[in-house]
């Protein structure tokens, strides 16, 4: 090859990976108002609107069979920072009366939005101070909940889930500690799995590193393979009703780009008003090679909170 035709092609081979290094947060002038509408707070969740989104999940159930796909909060769990949960059993008392009749109870501090297998809603993350559909957070943040994007607007998800099996793609169990996920594995998985995504599917990414969940927690959140900010770009593209994965942040981390800080975060929850889907159980769908499935799951109505703990689920 000629030296400056092979200069191009190798110019033309970095340069993906250049784009998907630099990406930087757009204006809000190029982001807002969402796709949805200005004002509105539901994003993909929007998708929940179409009757058909919930009716093709409800098409894949043949059998009644239930996979669950979140992890039990308790003691041994991963925790990201100085996050936390506790629980203090009470035995409150013995009825009086002739049946005996004993009660049990339980004290419960934590961090209910964002520990375990959670459900990332619009108010958990922002750009400077605006998050997505360009509402501020000096006008809707309040001492107990946001007044707007709170978690409880997003109700019941019901719709045909989607796995894609990156690790299995790729032929290990679990992604390389730093594996930053591109729009090529993401393509090469649909292909090997046969399957494809429509509109308003819930999609699932398994990278392996769920198998260290609760086993090898430290390593688990010291860094993670993920998604990278093309292969973030190239899934909004898909128009999804969430992502989710069995990672603790969907994307990797630290981000090859040294500047950025969990950008796939910002380019989900703030740019395009897609909801995220962490720290899922993953174990059981990917040995039964369970591509296309019911998805379900709602987070709890916590009034104005940035997320909530969930316990998902694949009906087939
Ligand atoms: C952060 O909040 C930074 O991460 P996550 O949404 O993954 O819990």
């Amino acid at each position: 090859m000629r030296p400056i035709r092979s200069a191009f092609v190798l110019l033309s081979l970095a340069l993906p990976l250049l784009a998907s290094a630099q990406w930087r947060p757009p204006t809000e002038a190029q982001r807002c108002p969402s796709k949805w509408g200005a004002g509105d707070e539901r994003g993909s969740g929007n998708h929940m609107k179409n009757p058909e989104t919930l009716l093709r999940g409800a098409r894949l159930i043949k059998t009644g069979e239930v996979i669950e796909l979140g992890h039990v909060l308790g003691p041994g769990m991963p925790f990201f920072g100085p996050r936390l949960l506790n629980m203090i059993t009470k035995r409150t008392f013995m009825n009086p009366g002739a049946n005996a009749r004993g009660s049990n109870e339980e004290i419960m501090t934590g961090e209910f939005g964002q520990v375990g297998t959670q459900f990332d809603g619009f108010s958990h993350q922002t750009h400077g101070e605006s998050l997505y559909n360009c509402f501020k957070q000096a006008d809707i943040s309040t001492r107990s909940g946001f007044t707007k994007l709170g978690i409880e607007k997003v109700g019941m998800l019901f719709a045909r889930g989607v796995l894609l099996d990156v690790a299995g793609f790729k032929g290990v169990e679990i992604l390389g500690d730093t594996y930053e996920i591109t729009v090529a594995d993401l393509e090469g998985t649909l292909a090997k799995q046969a399957v494809k995504i429509n509109p308003g599917d819930a999609i699932i990414i398994n990278t392996g590193w769920g198998r260290l969940y609760g086993k090898d927690n430290a390593r688990f959140v010291k860094s993670t393979p993920g998604v990278g900010t093309a292969a973030a770009e190239w899934l909004v593209k898909q128009d999804p009703l969430l992502v989710g994965s069995d990672n603790w942040p969907i994307e990797v981390s630290p981000n090859p780009d040294k500047d950025l800080s969990l950008p796939v975060h910002q380019i989900f929850l703030v740019v395009a008003g897609v909801h995220l889907l962490e720290n899922m159980k993953l174990d059981e769908l990917v040995a039964k090679k369970a591509y296309e499935f019911a998805f379900t799951m709602q987070p709890l109505k916590l009034q104005g909170a940035s997320g909530s703990t969930v316990a998902p689920a694949a009906i087939r």
